[in-house]
């Protein structure tokens, strides 16, 4: 097989040359194709089968233990002009990167098939799609792209017809953490990733391409590529508001995507409905709204911490067709992680005899793949070619300290500046240190494609074309208390903040007013069936010292980006200072 696209063909002939591959595949995304990669994968070991009785269709895979997580350190957005990129990401001249890759690539492929995944970011037949191509080398990488993203031959025709692509080229290589790049070229729509198997490293369509490839595209096109989840929440009325909300990585995207309402609201008759859990791409649409698309089909999610208790959404859809990266195993091999029941694992994550000892038995980032289609919570609307109109954003980090429980900005403008402040602990979802705080700001970071003044002066200018903008609020989960417990039940509890903040949206509740923000009064927060009455002055306590000195903080950080940083927020910054000024 090869494609009626010129360009396309080329482009594979020109790798399989430079790579030396063995074959070259072209994938179409069927099942039968689909099968003959996992015996493939079970045959040299990449898979194992889990138990077919209690997990039929389901696979772990157990990657190097030197490559795990995303490597932030390793990954560069190469634009022509350094200041492009900004002090936000890491920098190589293009030139200087494709010789260092090319020198990586050549003859890696060896001995091995090349696999030709086309895929659609979005549902195949809406106009805020946009389509790419990975090369790769990965029979684990094709099985995760078909549950994760369009894969397959519908995406390749609509290619075909509209003749542009990303194109992202990856090898695992011999997964030499020194002879790793995964390097991002976005004034050609181009990736290359080279020397690690893992998630965002060698998943193209998701990290790549939907964040830092497309946030640059949607810059010169007029929308936004953001990290959020896209959540409905049905009213005892039937009516569906979509909220939008940014948390870093492994801060609680996946968990309040698929909420199940506490007992009160089910009773009342809430309902929620998923329509994304990591990556929307918000479009600004004709009557002046934002609209979202869920560019994904499929979880990556994180696993530690998903139990009966916490996510049972998530536990119920993975009990079938679901990929495993780096869990634990019981002794009647069905896959375990810390938090999910009281079991005892028999295997870790790298398959040695489990000794707690030696740490946790699965990976902290351990994590499972499944279509969307499976979740109970499942929304139709995540097919829907023009996506959902989104009534709030939430901003989100883990903070112990400082950041309340909810916070309503006083404008989009204000919100921007809410998103721009964001800061968060660091997680296992990156090599490095955990539980440092760092400034996160949209929880982009790590993905946006561009230099962060020109991504808010983005974020201002398309406010700006919004005649009825969402609300923004900021959201912490994570506060602790002095014996270092979360104060917050979060999880099923945390609806009991989005009822405020949809009511916010609806004018049918009024707020506190403070210097940096409006916040519920302490009644205000429904909390009707809780066992335990959590400290909610605590949770809503604006302490003007501590505000005074994250300002600074974030005045400090913006100035970083010199120039670029957009007067507008500055002078919000400047205006919520004064207000707390003494
Ligand atoms: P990525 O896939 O890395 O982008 O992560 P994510 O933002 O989707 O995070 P996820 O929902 O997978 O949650 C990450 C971790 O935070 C899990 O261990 C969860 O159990 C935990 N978590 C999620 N929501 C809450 C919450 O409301 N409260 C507390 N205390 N923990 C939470
Ligand atoms: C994240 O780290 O935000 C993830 C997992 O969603 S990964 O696909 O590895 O980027
Ligand atoms: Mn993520």
């Amino acid at each position: 097989m090869s494609s009626k696209l010129r360009s396309l063909n080329d482009w594979v002939e020109q790798v399989a040359a430079h790579t030396r591959a063995a074959n070259v595949q072209w994938c179409d995304g069927s099942q039968a194709e689909n099968d003959r990669l996992i015996e493939l994968m079970l045959e040299s070991g990449d898979l194992e089968r889990l138990n077919p009785e209690t997990h039929p269709n389901c696979y772990i895979h157990r990657s190097d233990p030197n490559d795990v997580a995303r490597v932030e350190h390793l990954t560069f957005v190469c634009t022509e002009r350094e200041e492009d990129a900004g002090p936000n990401n890491n920098w190589m001249a293009p030139g200087e990167a494709r010789a260092l890759m090319s020198g990586l690539f050549a003859g890696c492929m060896e001995g091995r098939t090349l696999y030709v995944v086309p895929y659609c970011m979005g549902p195949i037949d809406s106009p805020l799609s946009r389509c790419g191509v990975e090369i790769t080398d990965s029979p684990y990488v094709v099985a995760n792209m078909r549950l994760m993203t369009r894969m397959g031959a519908d995406a390749l025709e609509r290619i075909e017809r509209e003749g542009r692509f990303v194109k992202g080229l990856h090898s695992t290589g011999d997964l030499d953490p020194d002879r790793r790049y995964i390097m991002h070229f976005p004034e050609e729509l181009s990736i290359q990733s080279f020397g690690s198997g893992y998630g965002g490293n060698a998943l193209l369509g998701k990290k790549c391409h939907a964040l830092r490839i497309a946030s640059y595209q949607a810059r010169s096109e007029g929308w936004l590529a953001e990290h959020m989840l896209i959540v409905g929440i049905e009213n005892p009325q039937g009516e569906v508001r979509y909220v939008a909300g940014a948390f870093p990585s492994a801060c609680g995207k996946t968990n309040l995507a698929m909420l199940i309402p506490p007992e009160t609201y089910r009773e009342a008759g809430w309902k929620v409905w998923t329509v994304g859990d990591d990556i929307c791409w918000l479009h600004p649409g004709e009557d002046g709204r934002l609209w979202a698309i869920n560019p994904e089909s499929g979880f990556f999610g994180v696993a530690p911490g998903t139990s009966e208790s916490t996510n049972p959404n998530a536990l119920a859809m993975l009990d079938r067709d679901a990929i495993f990266t780096n869990v634990a195993v019981t002794d009647d091999n069905q896959p375990w992680w810390e938090g999910l029941d009281d079991r005892v694992p028999a295997r870790d994550w790298r398959g040695r005899g489990f000794d707690p000892r030696r740490g946790p038995a699965a990976h902290p980032n351990s994590r499972f793949t499944v279509p969307i289609k499976r979740c109970p919570s499942y929304s139709e609307q995540a097919e829907s070619p023009d996506g959902v109109p989104i009534d709030a954003i939430l901003f989100g980090g883990r903070r112990a300290t400082l950041a309340p429980l909810v916070l309503e900005a006083s404008d989009w403008n204000h919100g921007v500046l809410l998103g721009a402040g964001m800061a968060s602990e660091t997680t296992a979802a990156a090599t490095g240190q955990v539980g440092v705080v760092r400034r996160d700001p949209m929880a982009m970071k790590p993905f946006c494609g561009y230099n962060f003044g020109d991504y808010w002066a983005h974020w201002l200018a398309v406010g700006d074309k919004l005649s009825r903008p969402p609300k923004i609020f900021q959201v912490n989960w994570f506060r602790r208390n002095g014996d270092g417990r979360f104060i917050w039940p979060g999880f099923t509890d945390n609806m009991r903040v989005l009822e405020w903040v949809l009511a916010r949206c609806r004018g049918e509740v009024d707020a506190r007013q403070t210097a940096v923000g409006a916040l519920p009064e302490v009644g205000d927060i429904n909390l009707e069936g809780l066992d335990a009455v959590p400290d909610m002055e605590a949770l809503l306590a604006v302490d003007p010292e501590a505000w005074r000195d994250e300002l600074e903080a974030v005045a400090g950080y913006l100035s970083e980006f010199g120039g670029r940083v957009p007067e507008t927020l500055k002078e919000m910054l400047a205006s919520v200072q004064k207000r707390l000024a003494r």
